[in-house]
């Protein structure tokens, strides 16, 4: 059993792994960039990944590509408000991928159910007091910088041991400002200030995040070190739309591990990678977790009696 954060457990069947299916509403994102940078086409693509099976649709108006400079906060709030207020009309579970709190506000205004913060609140100090007043769920992940410095920030003494300190501190952060533990999600950040080598670790070890008792959201979808891993013998990475085979694979792990979710640009071949993992999990399967330990570290009340 994995639990969901406050406003999104009706969605999935508590066991499976959740597909969020990402809609970028921008010119330049790595994977997908421009594809969709239309309101009506992006809408239309939401539409589409629905129909494929996401769970949650993640809109986003600002590109977080290594070395993206920032977008206007107007022109954030142009992109990204007609799609998240269409999507929900269409009864979608919107989440809005933003880093200011002016944009997650307007966000949840127009019918998002979830606040997805890549800097996990240290971009702007008014994301936790209007987290704290909304209510509304959020996904702190692990960051160390904008986009045009994250590559930099690559150093860690143990990545995982690093990383989950950091997002410990983020909780602490939370706390304090009012947010309640049933709003959080937290997410390893993979690809930010993780240049390479350091996700692998990530992944390997994700059930220590797990264990720590939050709804966990990993995004490895199309990025970098996939590519990197999947270069023919000249060493040019793969390009992005060559690495969904490898991200479904990394689904799979990941909801073996007891992800809460998964934020991918393929959705199609996600839904049918999570289910698989459920399958084999229903079958015995395990991989260094227990996934029906509850948010305090305690096994959730029958949980162990419906695997
Ligand atoms: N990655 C990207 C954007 N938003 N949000 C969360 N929570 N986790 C991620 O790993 C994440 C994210 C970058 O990918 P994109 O440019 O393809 O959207």
């Amino acid at each position: 059993m994995v639990t969901g954060p406050v406003g999104l457990t009706h969605l999935g069947d508590g066991e499976r792994t959740l597909v969020m299916g990402v809609v970028n509403v921008t010119p330049d994102s790595f994977s997908d960039g421009g594809r969709w940078f239309e309101p009506t086409a992006a809408v239309a693509h939401g539409r589409a990944l629905m129909n494929e099976g996401a769970d949650i649709l993640d809109v986003g108006g600002e590109s977080t590509r290594p070395g993206a400079l920032r977008v206007p906060v107007e022109e954030e709030l142009r992109r990204v408000i007609p799609v998240v207020t269409a999507l929900a009309r269409a009864g979608a579970a919107v989440s809005v991928d933003t880093t200011r709190a002016l944009v997650a506000g307007r966000a949840l205004d127009a019918g998002a159910l979830l606040v997805n913060d890549v800097s996990g609140g240290l971009a702007d100090g008014g994301m936790y007091p209007l987290v704290a007043a909304s209510g509304a769920a959020y996904v702190a992940m692990h960051w160390r910088g904008h986009a045009d410095v994250m590559d930099a920030n690559d150093v860690y003494d143990d990545v995982v041991t690093d990383v989950r300190r950091e997002l410990a501190d983020r909780v602490a952060a939370l706390r304090a400002a009012g947010v309640r533990d049933e709003q959080v999600v937290l997410d390893p950040g993979l690809g930010f200030a993780k240049a390479g080598a350091s996700n692998w670790p990530l992944l390997a070890r994700l059930p220590e995040l797990v264990h720590d008792g939050f709804p966990v959201l990993v995004g490895a979808s199309r990025k970098r070190f996939l590519g990197h891993l999947l270069a023919p013998a000249d060493d040019t990475p793969a390009p992005p739309l060559a690495r969904d085979g490898a991200t479904h694979a990394v689904s799979v792990l990941v909801a073996a591990a007891g992800a809460w979710a998964v934020r991918v640009h393929d959705v199609r071949g996600t839904a049918d990678a999570v289910r698989v993992a459920t399958a084999w999990h229903r079958a015995g399967g395990r991989i260094g977790t227990d996934r029906t330990v509850g948010r305090d570290g305690a096994p959730a009340a029958g949980g162990a009696a419906s695997d």
